[in-house]
């Protein structure tokens, strides 16, 4: 078999987010040696530089949306570049950026995925659903929208970004670590049925055993695709994010997880998003992201 073709694509913005400093994160990855501690792996990497669009004009909400135009302007140019990757049959990884790019990524990956015949899994690893639409955000930031968006749930503008929507549906989708959701968004992800392993699953049953769960039922035509928000992690290990928020997966969970997909061997796109540097201590938060990316390309299978 051939070397893994991993490209690496910085989407620097913070346009869809309630704290500025996201747009830092694909330099804290850099400067945090993602790219040769994956070359260590045996994987064939090319870093792709950054995407541009336009700078975040940090506006109140209009409509329920913070941001629109400039929401879509730079998932547009995540679609193209991650669909671009995926065609080339590279495997891409998204360095955000605010989670909002998600839209953009997931949507080339569910076209990719049907004009390949494949079965999409989405693990949706946060601490927040992001399942919020206009009607009912708090904020109007859309990194808390982007599932919703995928699912049809949204503006036409990031709905359609691939032409029709929806893009995919809530029942690809599981999200694990799960324990900050508001009001009206709880009502909506219990209607769509998302797939939901929330820190109360994971304490009562352990990470092993939730795991398995949201890993059931794929096979080799199973094109699963991992958005890894960095708040998922606690705290405590991981603070240079916007919002953290209490009882997360402690290191030793958060490796677990990781491990259980790399097991799987059907990774095959990426997202790393919502790190904010502005909030870190000495870089420690992106070199913890790298620790466990290392781990979801099989860092530890190896040595089973
Ligand atoms: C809240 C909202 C959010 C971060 C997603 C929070 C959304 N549910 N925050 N990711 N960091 O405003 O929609
Ligand atoms: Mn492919
Ligand atoms: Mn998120
Ligand atoms: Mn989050």
């Amino acid at each position: 078999m051939g070397k893994q073709a991993v490209s690496l694509i910085g989407v620097p913005t913070d346009i869809g987010a309630g704290h500025r400093g996201a747009s830092m994160g694909p330099e804290a990855l850099r400067v945090a040696n993602l790219m040769g501690r994956l070359e260590a792996r045996g994987l064939d990497v090319i870093d792709r530089g950054n995407l541009q669009g336009p700078v975040n004009p940090w506006q109140p909400p209009q409509d329920g949306y913070r941001h629109l135009p400039g929401v879509v302007a730079w998932n547009r140019a995540v679609y193209t570049a991650i669909y671009t990757e995926l065609t080339a049959g590279r495997l891409p990884v998204m360095l955000g950026g605010d989670h909002c790019l998600a839209i953009g990524s997931i949507t080339a990956v569910a076209r990719h995925c049907r004009e390949q015949g494949k079965q999409l899994r989405v693990l949706w690893l946060d601490a927040h659903a992001d399942f919020n639409t206009a009607q009912i955000t708090p904020s109007g930031n859309i990194h808390g929208m982007p599932v919703a968006c995928l699912c049809g749930m949204g503006p036409e503008e990031l709905t359609k970004l691939g032409g029709s929507a929806p893009a995919t549906a809530p029942e690809v989708f599981r999200q694990i670590g799960i324990r900050s959701v508001d009001e009206g968004e709880k009502r909506l992800v219990r209607e769509a049925k998302v797939g939901i392993y929330d820190m109360r699953h994971i304490d009562e049953v352990g990470m092993k055993r939730a795991m398995e769960e949201a890993l059931a039922d794929m096979d080799d035509n199973t094109h699963l695709h991992v958005s890894f928000d960095v708040d998922f992690l606690d705290p405590a290990i991981a603070p240079g994010v916007g919002t953290t928020v209490r009882g997360g997966p402690n290191y030793r969970e958060a490796q677990l997880c990781m491990e259980m997909i790399a097991d799987t061997g059907r990774m095959a796109s990426l997202d790393i998003v919502e790190l904010n540097p502005a909030f870190d201590k000495r870089n420690q938060t992106a070199r913890l992201a790298v620790d466990l990316v290392e781990s979801l390309f099989g860092k530890s299978t190896l040595m089973r």
